[in-house]
């Protein structure tokens, strides 16, 4: 029998986690059908050695509980995999989450019944349930994707993507490795398993501007600390443009001399994590001069760390400036290059023609035979979790039928024709420019808020109005003009990296997370301006 729920959740990673907890808090019924054998999404599937925050650990917790906050120790600034994926089953056992949570139930398609006003959800094994609520779950980084180069399928080695990696340590000693892919992920991997590989391939497309992360152990007095100064460092959060505690220096970088820019560039090398990009001058992300300049402080770095001059111009990004990526966070990545076991191929100047049975063959004269190849070459980013499910709306409207212009949404959230279904963090959210856990508690608090709203108020159901939906859309694209990131068309931002989607539809909103927090809690304060109440 089918069963019935006052809400569906889609996932159980750090949005469907928290947002069951506020069902629970509201006292809804609530399932969620997680595709995985446990909690943790993304920090559940990539797994892969050397996998850690890229956000310092007491910035990306959760908020919203102080005995949580209290009672975890977090054992470094920038927590690995294994310790994140700890905290998260602690979240579910703590807050009795795990009850209401099925596992190895991946949705397969999730329908409107108009009539009976409820959503039906399908899983592929076979499972099915009822709810007036869907909260799609389902994260920005989720749909995994390998490249289209023919043969994938033939390798008779080993093969890895990054966000399906095994359980068990995978034993690289004096083994041949290729990895395709430059991206946060590959770096985090390179720099890890360099020491222990026979020898390792980079095949890189596009070089990054890494930055130094500067990890370290936290001692008991600075986990105290950090506990103690949560309610400020989260206040901080709350106001800083990308949700971190890093904030813009309020002066355009040519309000100083060029010593004094250098001087600060240095200073927030040193610093590290996300300091040169979140704590530069503000107009990092609109002068190309300041973020040239930048670039070239980086590059010189490069060159410093890198003895190769060759390897060092390869490893130098020649097609975008800082600033205009989440930079990856490194330690040692540059270093690691001058080991004799570790090289690097420019796929721009020698593209892959194919994977072989035995490595990877490109246009060049070498061969590449391995046997390991990674694929550390990301996601169908922020649609493609939401596409690959057959979600119809009303009349039987597909996701896919009406997005296939690009995605439509309102505040990222809601899309009209699809009442009571709330995407979590849908497209059109800060995404990359966000601290994740900041904008997942902003999102579930915003849609539980409009639940309890709803039934304090005898409301059924809400849906966004065409036009609210035409506007935020309009807005996502607005945030991005006249800044840098404009110029990164060739990007997954404008969703470039999937034939499926229409190119050039910016898929974020970049006018800063204060702004964002501030439009959300306009539109309640204006009693849900834009939504349908019914
Ligand atoms: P990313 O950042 O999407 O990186 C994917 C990488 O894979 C990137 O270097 C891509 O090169 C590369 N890629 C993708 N397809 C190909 C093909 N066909 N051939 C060669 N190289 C390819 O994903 P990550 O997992 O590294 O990081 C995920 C997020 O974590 C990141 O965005 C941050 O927010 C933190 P390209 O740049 O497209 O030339």
């Amino acid at each position: 029998m089918t069963q019935k729920f006052d809400a569906i959740i889609i996932g159980a990673g750090v949005s469907g986690l928290y947002a069951l907890q506020q069902l629970h808090e509201l006292g809804l019924s609530a399932h969620v059908f997680e595709a995985g054998t446990g909690v943790g999404g993304t920090w559940y599937w990539n797994r892969y050695p050397g996998a850690r925050f890229d956000s310092e650990s007491y910035s990306y917790q959760y908020s919203f509980s102080k005995e949580l906050l209290d009672e975890w120790d977090w054992s470094e600034h920038f927590a690995g995999q294994p310790e994140i994926e700890r905290y998260l089953n602690r979240v579910a056992d703590k807050f009795d989450l795990r009850r209401d949570i099925e596992f190895n139930a991946r949705v397969r398609s999730v329908k409107y019944d108009k009539d009976e006003e409820l959503w039906e959800v399908q899983t592929e094994n076979g499972k099915s349930a009822r709810a007036q609520f869907v909260l799609a779950a389902t994260g920005l980084l989720s749909a995994h994707q390998f490249p289209d180069y023919p043969g994938v399928e033939s390798f008779e080695g080993q093969s890895l993507h990054t966000a399906r990696w095994p359980k068990e340590a995978i034993d690289f000693r004096g083994k041949r490795v290729g990895m395709i892919g430059s991206g946060p992920t590959a770096v985090q991997i390179l720099q890890t398993i360099a020491p222990e590989v026979g020898h390792l391939k980079l095949f890189q497309r596009t070089a990054n501007w890494c930055t130094p992360l500067r990890n370290g152990d936290l001692d008991e007095a600075t986990q105290l600390k950090f506990k103690q100064s949560a309610p400020e460092i989260f206040a901080t959060c709350k106001r800083t443009f990308g949700g971190f505690i890093h904030d813009m220096d309020p002066r355009s970088g040519f309000d100083v001399s060029k010593e004094e820019r250098w001087a600060k560039y240095q200073e927030l090398y040193e610093q590290g994590g996300f300091a040169l990009w979140l704590g530069n001058f503000y107009d990092l992300f609109s002068s190309r001069e300041l973020a040239e300049e930048v670039s070239e402080f980086l590059a010189e770095k490069i060159r410093e760390r890198v003895k190769d001059p060759i390897k060092a111009e390869k490893l130098i990004p020649k097609n975008h400036p800082f600033g205009t990526k989440r930079p990856p966070g490194e330690k040692d990545y540059y270093e690691a290059f001058n080991r004799d076991n570790v090289d690097v191929v420019d796929l721009r100047a020698t593209p892959i023609t194919a994977i072989t049975p035995t490595g990877i063959q490109t246009e060049g004269p070498e061969d590449h035979d391995l046997d390991i190849i990674i694929y550390a070459t990301g996601f169908h980013s922020l649609t493609g979790e939401l596409l690959r499910i057959d979600i119809q709306g009303e009349d039987g409207l597909s996701l896919q039928e009406k997005w296939s212009d690009g995605p439509k949404t309102n505040l990222g959230i809601q899309f009209s024709g699809f009442p009571n279904f709330f995407a979590i963090m849908g497209p059109h959210n800060p995404a990359t420019f966000c601290n994740i856990t900041r904008c997942v508690e902003n999102n579930v608090e915003w849609v539980i808020g409009c639940i309890r709203y709803m039934r304090e108020n005898g409301y059924k159901t809400i849906e966004t109005t065409v036009e609210a939906e035409e506007s935020w859309t309009e807005q996502c694209y607005e945030s991005v003009k006249g800044t840098l990131l404009d110029e990164m068309q060739d990007s997954w931002f404008f969703g470039n990296n999937n034939p499926e989607n229409v190119r050039g539809r910016f898929l974020m909103y970049a006018g800063g997370v204060p702004k964002y927090r501030e439009i959300f809690a306009d539109v309640v304060a204006k009693g849900y301006e834009g939504f349908e109440l019914r």
